[in-house]
């Protein structure tokens, strides 16, 4: 069965729809940001660079750092994003773009985030980076998809016992980074533990401006939850979504965390952008070590 022109949008030129690609645009070993503006921070270290192109917050380049093929895209904000940008990039791979039709080889790629957070314990201050061992999704994106075998029921259960979580909101899905990319980032520097995956920046992650939250108590449990030793980190936007969409479709992913703020203690980075350059220059040595 072919995949109809309106499930998978090609451009004029058989690019993508949204991220406006070719398979032969893209390397297997691919970083991911948030900020288009941290594709050129991240590029500006390559010996070369082959292509590049933008089409809304999809910002995307291509090029050879220490002779290894990279690609740099930018995702924008959030975890509807991350369905675009998996779902597109999957299928500069993984689906034959002319006939339609999904391959029988199937290509794995190498993801690493590079992304900013915000932590909530006070012992991982800011400037900090945290490897998250796993993605706690409360946007409720991935459940569009089929996750019973990706997730952990045991700690969600035990997640939403403790949160006293409001049952109008979508079930939390813990998702984990890939083993591969876990051995490989185990530096004692980083910290590790899980990251919670927002689908949005106020009133999801707790932050109050003129709105009165659903459960103002909510943040303070979060802070408290403890499974097995092992605590919630820090907050953002887009982990959990990375990683249940690469387990899904067969790709390895990480996400690394600058840690910019500090929820518990109120803290916000003096310097958020040398904090960046520096898990930036980290990433692309370990990659090509
Ligand atoms: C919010 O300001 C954004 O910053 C964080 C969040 O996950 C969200 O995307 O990450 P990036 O700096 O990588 O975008």
């Amino acid at each position: 069965m072919k995949i109809k022109a309106s499930e998978l949008i090609l451009n004029p030129d058989g690019s993508v729809y949204h991220l406006n690609l070719k398979p032969e645009h893209v390397a297997e070993t691919i970083i991911f940001v948030g900020d288009q503006d941290r594709v050129n921070k991240v590029s500006k270290h390559f010996d070369t660079i082959e292509f590049k192109t933008q089409k809304r917050e999809f910002k995307t380049h291509t090029g050879t750092f220490r002779g290894k093929r990279i690609s740099v895209i930018s995702t924008g904000i959030g975890p509807d994003n991350i369905d675009i940008v998996l779902n597109e990039l999957d299928a500069l791979f993984n689906i034959d773009l002319i006939n339609r039709k999904p391959k029988k080889d199937l290509t794995s790629l190498n993801i690493i985030r590079i992304g900013t957070s915000g932590a909530l314990q006070k012992n991982i201050p800011v400037d900090s980076f945290v490897m998250s061992y796993g993605g706690l999704d409360t946007s409720g994106m991935l459940h569009a998809y089929q996750t019973n075998d990706i997730s952990h029921s045991d700690y969600e259960d035990a997640f939403i016992k403790h949160t006293k979580w409001n049952t109008n909101r979508a079930r939390p899905l813990l998702i984990k980074c890939s083993k591969i990319l876990e051995l490989q980032f185990n530096d004692s520097f980083l910290h590790t533990g899980i990251t919670l995956t927002a689908g949005g920046f106020y009133g999801p992650q707790g932050r109050v401006l003129r709105l009165s939250l659903q459960d103002d108590g909510l943040n303070n449990r979060i802070d408290s939850f403890d499974y097995k030793g092992i605590k919630i980190t820090n907050l953002e936007m887009e982990t959990s979504a990375i990683y249940g969409l690469s387990k899904l479709l067969g790709h390895e992913a990480v996400s690394l965390n600058a840690i910019i703020a500090n929820r518990a203690t109120g803290d916000f980075s003096k310097n958020p952008s040398k904090t960046i350059e520096k898990l930036i220059t980290y990433t692309l040595n370990k990659i090509t070590a």
